[in-house]
């Protein structure tokens, strides 16, 4: 067993907070508490969860869209992320970014962006200033199997594998880019033979155990660590809901939502954690309990703060002494 009982409750409650966060989210969302785009991460939880538990505090994770889940597995509190939902003052990124832009100096998760692949570059970036300074951090990206048909993917693919990056490219395939499945936007089905062209160290796994990625990003970032270079890894996963809040996700097949939700990441960890450490169902209870009343108590205390300044709004645009 790779992580340890600690670790593996950790591991549940965060992808239980995540999937709270989320469904409160799609609530305030059809109740225009949230304005714009928001794309939610229910029923890829473990990728993130397993992800983060895999990688230290330094290590630098950068992001897309679908970022709430992300940023909160690496420890963001929930707080924060409802505030820039609800585009409010306290919010990740002071209520002028909102669900597509969520960003933590402090928590060195640098997201999200809307240009579909436009992110993936950024991550060889950050893993070309580790190399610089001479640190052992990683940079980890997370796209979708939709972003991996973007050219610019492939030139931080180049560049990463030439200049021996430590960048941890991570697909995350879900099947679907907006309404398009993967069958109808690409030849190869496996992502991680993208790295093939450049000559990069690959992979693909099932990433609906936590557990399962953990083990697969361990053993990316110590490839990377050990100064080996990036590797591409695809994680299969799939979401539930539809690509944003106002896709009604009409184009799955009959039946396929059910059939992969048998393999949902929270029933996964639950299992593991009764079968391999004794946790009863009550115990699992009162975390999901505990849970809930944590995105609730942060949910209350978002809404009631401060909305965002108007008069910020330039001022994350270009760097400046200020910020
Ligand atoms: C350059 C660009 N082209 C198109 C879009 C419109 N668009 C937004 S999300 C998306 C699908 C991306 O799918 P994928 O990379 O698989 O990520 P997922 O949404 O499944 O997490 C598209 C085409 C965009 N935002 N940017
Ligand atoms: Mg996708």
């Amino acid at each position: 067993m790779s992580v340890t009982r600690e670790q593996l409750l950790d591991m549940y409650r965060m992808m239980s907070l995540i999937r709270r966060v989320e469904e409160l989210a799609a609530k305030a969302y059809t109740q225009r508490k949230i304005i714009g785009f928001c794309h939610l991460y229910i029923g890829m939880e473990a990728v993130a969860v397993g992800a983060s538990t895999a990688l230290r505090p330094d290590d630098v994770v950068v992001a897309a869209y679908r970022e709430h889940g992300q940023i909160l597995a690496r420890g963001v509190d929930p707080k924060h992320v409802f505030a820039e939902l609800f585009g409010k003052d306290t919010g990740t990124t002071r209520g002028v970014g909102g669900s597509m832009h969520m960003a933590s100096r402090e928590h060195h998760f640098w997201g999200g962006y809307g240009i579909v692949g436009g992110h993936i570059p950024l991550a060889a970036g950050a893993a070309f200033a580790a190399k610089y300074r001479g640190d052992d951090s990683v940079a980890l990206v997370y796209f979708g199997d939709g972003a991996a048909q973007q050219g610019v993917f492939y030139e931080a693919m180049e560049l990463a594998q030439l200049w021996k990056l430590p960048c941890i490219f991570l697909c995350e395939n879900n099947y679907y880019a907006m309404g398009t499945s993967l069958e109808r936007q690409s030849f190869l089905q496996d992502m991680s033979r993208r790295g093939d062209g450049v000559g990069m160290e690959r992979w693909q796994f099932e990433a609906f155990d936590a557990v399962e990625v953990y083990d697969n990003i361990s053993k990316a970032a110590e490839h990377c660590r050990s100064g080996k270079g990036p590797v591409i890894v695809e994680g299969i996963t799939y979401r539930y809901r539809g690509h944003s809040m106002s896709d009604p996700a009409k184009y799955r097949a009959d039946g396929e939502l059910e059939e992969k939700k048998q393999r949902d990441g929270i029933l996964l960890a639950a299992d593991r954690l009764k079968k391999e450490h004794g946790v009863t169902d009550d115990e699992l209870e009162a975390i999901k309990a505990d849970v809930d009343k944590q995105a609730q108590e942060a949910y209350d205390w978002a809404v009631a703060q401060a909305d965002a300044d108007p008069a910020l709004l330039y001022d994350f645009t270009y760097a400046s002494e200020a910020h």
